[in-house]
């Protein structure tokens, strides 16, 4: 989902009562009331434990949350998602004018709802299965039992007739759970990931429930039109009945599937990042002068690339090693005066597939260097840990291209932000055809990921572009990014969903209030 990288806690940071005791916050401060609710597998704050065992909430800052604070504080909000840590058994709290409601896991629950069904079974499945998806029954049923707990805590949270808000591959049947113990509510669901063609989705063996699941909402969102058309054609095969109103184009708004008396809506809202800000921040002296001095550390080359992602194997991380290194072999690239720096944020390190994948990129990142990096000079610059905000933006200005090589992604929010901070319309996007933000960034250098040949010639083209058309392409690309921006997606899935009829009134969102 948007934000910083995803870091899950199993250690058994477990809180006590105890704790929950020096917790100054109490039940008595929520009000249960809340009329616009956000349903996250993830808290946007992260519980953490101080050397003297106390509790404290962090922050952890991300493109939804950023999204997403106005709307809640306008309607007296309430985000439900758990706190990051195993067996973290909290009181509901009011932390920075936001109300929470945390779900506690257990550690077994976190290894069979979390990192097994989610993210063993879901994510590549829904990934184009890049790695064979692992269907345990062990890990359905508690995949269901969790998104009962969820269910459970947003129909404690909501007010009468609230609107809320569900997001992601973690909580698909939290939409029809939701529905049988609060069937006045107004919900909306958002799939962060791709949706699946229906041929792979059809494997699944709870197929049918995860459609019924999703089908408990009122609006269903996709980043792409294509995702919407697939959970139409499913829907319509595994549950409802399409109408003639919702036989869906490719361009087309908003599909529709009738499920008994109800009318689900489905549609494609391609999200984004805060480009506003993140444009004015990149803008920053100490974030240029950053930049500056990483080009003088990396020994001034003449080209800058740079990877930016989870450790994941949707990403192409290999792709583009593996494209670098041809064009080593090939003598296309020198390895004097080029450099690539892959920032790679440690992710899911529990699931088998990302354990073997780790070693196998480490592997190509070594024997690049080995073969063609100087003492004090490596080509490839391989760091995995997460990096602060502003250390990443300053990257963002240093780098002359930028490599988004995914095999699939849903949106893909770096390219985007690449593109936020290159306001001197320096630099190029290398972005995969199989990435969602392809679909907007068409002045990109687009390319095949699994046509090794057109990636190294769109890194090529990339590195070698004039300055020229890299200004009519930057140019374009930003006035896309900037104009369409988190905030952006935020009101149209609202105003969308408000569109439904469901019960309840409309939401305030923070524009609306100004105009009064
Ligand atoms: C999922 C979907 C969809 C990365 N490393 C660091 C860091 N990041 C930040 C990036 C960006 C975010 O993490 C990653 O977002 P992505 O969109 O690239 O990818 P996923 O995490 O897979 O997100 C994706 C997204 O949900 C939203 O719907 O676009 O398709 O897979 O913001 O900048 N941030 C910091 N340090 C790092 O080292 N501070």
């Amino acid at each position: 989902m948007a934000g910083s990288p995803e870091q899950v806690s199993t250690n058994s940071n477990s809180v006590s009562s105890a704790d929950r005791a020096a917790d100054p916050a109490t039940k008595d401060e929520v009000s249960n009331q809340a009329h616009f609710v956000v349903v996250a597998n993830r808290l946007p704050v992260d519980l953490e434990r101080l050397p003297d065992g106390t509790t404290r909430w962090k922050r952890s800052p991300g493109g939804l949350v950023t999204a997403l604070e106005p709307i809640l504080r306008s309607n007296q909000g309430a985000w439900v998602g758990w706190a990051g840590v195993a067996d973290a058994h909290l009181d509901p709290v009011v932390e920075d004018g936001l109300e929470l409601y945390p779900v506690p896991l257990s550690a077994d629950e976190i290894a069979e709802y979390y990192e097994g069904f989610s993210n063993a079974t879901l994510w590549p499945l829904y990934h184009d299965v890049i790695v064979r998806p692992e269907y345990h029954r062990a890990w359905w049923n508690t995949y269901v039992e969790v998104n009962r707990r969820f269910a459970e805590a947003t129909a404690e949270a909501a007010a009468h007739g609230a609107t809320v808000w569900i997001q992601d591959y973690q909580l698909q049947l939290v939409p029809k759970m939701l529905r049988m113990l609060r069937p006045d509510l107004t919900i909306g669901f958002f799939l962060h990931i791709p949706f699946p063609p229906v041929e792979l989705f059809m494997q699944l063996p709870w197929r049918t429930e995860i459609v019924e699941g999703l089908l408990g909402a009122d609006l269903i969102g996709f980043h792409l039109p294509g995702g919407a058309q697939n959970f139409l054609f499913l829907a319509r095969r595994l549950a409802g009945q399409q109408t003639s109103r919702g036989t869906v184009g490719v361009r087309s708004k908003l599909g529709v599937v009738q499920v008994g008396f109800r009318t689900v809506r489905v549609g494609a809202f391609p999200i984004s990042i805060a480009s506003g800000e993140l444009d004015e921040q990149s803008r920053r002296k100490s974030i240029r002068d950053r930049a500056k001095q990483i080009r003088k550390e990396l020994g001034n080359p003449t080209h800058i690339m740079l990877g930016v992602d989870r450790l994941d194997y949707t990403k192409g991380i290999d792709v583009r090693l593996d494209a670098l290194y041809e064009l080593l072999e090939e003598g296309r690239v020198d390895p004097e005066d080029t450099v690539l720096v892959q920032l790679a944020t440690p992710s899911r390190e529990r699931v088998e597939s990302y354990v073997r994948m780790r070693g196998e990129i480490e592997q190509t990142v070594s024997r690049i260097n080995g073969e063609y990096a100087r003492v004090g000079q490596p080509v490839v610059h391989y760091i995995h840990r997460p990096i602060p905000r502003d250390e990443l933006l300053a990257f963002f200005v240093a780098a002359d291209v930028m490599l988004v090589t995914p095999l699939r992604d849903g949106m893909n929010l770096v390219a985007k932000e690449y593109v936020a901070c290159r306001h001197d319309l320096g630099g190029a996007l290398l972005l995969s055809e199989f990435t969602g933000a392809a679909a907007e960034l068409r002045q990109a250098y687009l390319c095949n990921p699994h046509d090794l040949d057109n990636v190294k010639d769109a890194m090529m083209h990339a590195m070698h572009q004039s300055r020229e058309e890299g200004r009519r392409r930057m140019r374009a690309l930003r006035r896309q990014v900037l104009a369409h921006d988190v905030d952006r997606w935020a009101r149209a899935f609202l105003g969308a969903l408000a569109d439904t009829g469901a019960a309840g009134p409309a939401l305030i969102t923070p524009g609306e209030e100004n105009q009064d």
